[in-house]
């Protein structure tokens, strides 16, 4: 079936992966636009106190403008199948594995959620009718060993781990189906971007936690791998602003989206603790196992592109995502400490 998309007044969004930061910034942003929006959660995410837990309480919200769909990323009958329903206008694929190191971990499930859930969910796309805009969650990641800084949208993809492989995968074939079928598909060649939404498995939410935690009396030490590894920490509620302009854009095309400042991992340690007034060095301990197979090399980004081209520029400084970062977990743990009985 290829026939012409049904018009609809208002706009519909069909995100996977809602129940994550970008996620449900996404659906909040949408919904404030005016979108209906249909998220597809995995049956074994846990939806009590989730991020989206706000929104799906919500009774003007759910069921109205707002809903959601279970379905693993592997159950393509399913997914087709919610397409169908859902009829939507935009598509934002963001679900799958997200942790790098993990992926050294767990590489065939990894590449079998991350490189051919994007090729099988390009290939539901393709059967529907035309109009419908692809935005596809690539990262920095693919970039890995880089032999110039910051990187652009011409830079060589030499990934680094299996996760930064299946990225480089999903990213070349969204690049194909754009170029092969003229289908409406943006890469968002993302750098690290933060959040107090973010995972605690990450390492600036992971610091922001134990900081808190030591600074309340709970916690003694914070231990971490690679200290010095550099990255180009973002806000993430402006970069999933960027994913949707990117599909309101005339054309289809692949966009860098970073701040072009690169930090250490120590640097982000040393803002977290000055935030509290805490000396890191008493504190921070290495541990061996979190130190990965391989690293990629300083990755920062150029996001010029996207700056002339779609308007977007990031609205928060490094020390201002650490600042928010821990004063939210100073603020969720003093809370949880009030609920619990001594
Ligand atoms: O916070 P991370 O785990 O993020 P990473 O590996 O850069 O990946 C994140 O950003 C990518 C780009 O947007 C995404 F594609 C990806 O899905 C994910 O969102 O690690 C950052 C750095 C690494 O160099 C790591 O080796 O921190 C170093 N690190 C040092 N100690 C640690 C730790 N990372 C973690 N997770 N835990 C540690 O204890």
């Amino acid at each position: 079936m290829n026939t012409q998309r049904p018009h609809s007044d208002k706009p519909i969004a069909l995100i996977t992966g809602v129940t994550g930061q970008d996620g449900s910034y996404l659906t909040e942003l949408l919904l404030s636009k005016g979108y209906e929006v249909h998220g597809v959660v995995r049956r074994s995410s846990n939806l009590t106190r989730s991020r989206i837990d706000r929104l799906r309480a919500d009774t003007s919200l759910y069921g109205k403008s707002f809903f959601l769909h279970y379905c693993n990323l592997l159950d393509i009958t399913t997914l087709r199948r919610i397409c169908r329903k859902a009829n939507p206008t935009e598509m934002y694929h963001l679900a799958g594995q997200s942790h790098v190191g993990l992926s050294f971990e767990i590489p065939e499930s990894t590449c079998e959620e991350v490189a051919m859930s994007t090729l099988r969910l390009l290939e539901i796309c393709r059967d529907e009718p035309p109009g419908l805009r692809i935005y596809h969650a690539s990262t920095s990641e693919i970039f890995g060993r880089v032999d110039k800084s910051p990187q652009d949208e011409e830079t060589p993809f030499r990934p680094t781990s299996p996760y930064g492989c299946a990225k480089a995968f999903a990213t070349q074939i969204a690049q194909a189906y754009r170029e092969a079928h003229g289908m409406f598909v943006c890469n968002g060649i993302l750098y690290n971007h933060e959040s107090p939404r973010r995972g605690e498995n990450f390492v600036t939410r992971k610091i922001t936690r134990r900081v808190a935690e030591i600074k309340l009396g709970f916690a003694k030490e914070l231990a971490l791998g690679n200290v010095r590894a550099h990255r180009d920490w973002g806000y993430a509620p402006d970069y999933v602003e960027a994913m949707w302009r990117m599909l309101q854009a005339e054309q289809a095309g692949d966009y860098v989206v970073a701040t072009g400042v690169a930090h250490t991992v120590l640097d982000f340690v040393q803002a977290a603790f000055a935030v509290v007034g805490l000396p890191w060095d008493r504190y921070l301990v290495t541990n061996q196992s979190f130190i990965r197979a391989a690293e990629p090399r300083c990755l920062v980004g150029d996001a010029s592109k996207i700056k002339r081209e779609l308007g977007w520029h990031p609205t928060k400084s490094f020390s201002q995502i650490v600042r928010e970062m821990v004063e939210a977990d100073m603020e969720a743990l003093a809370k949880e400490k009030s609920r619990k009985p001594e």
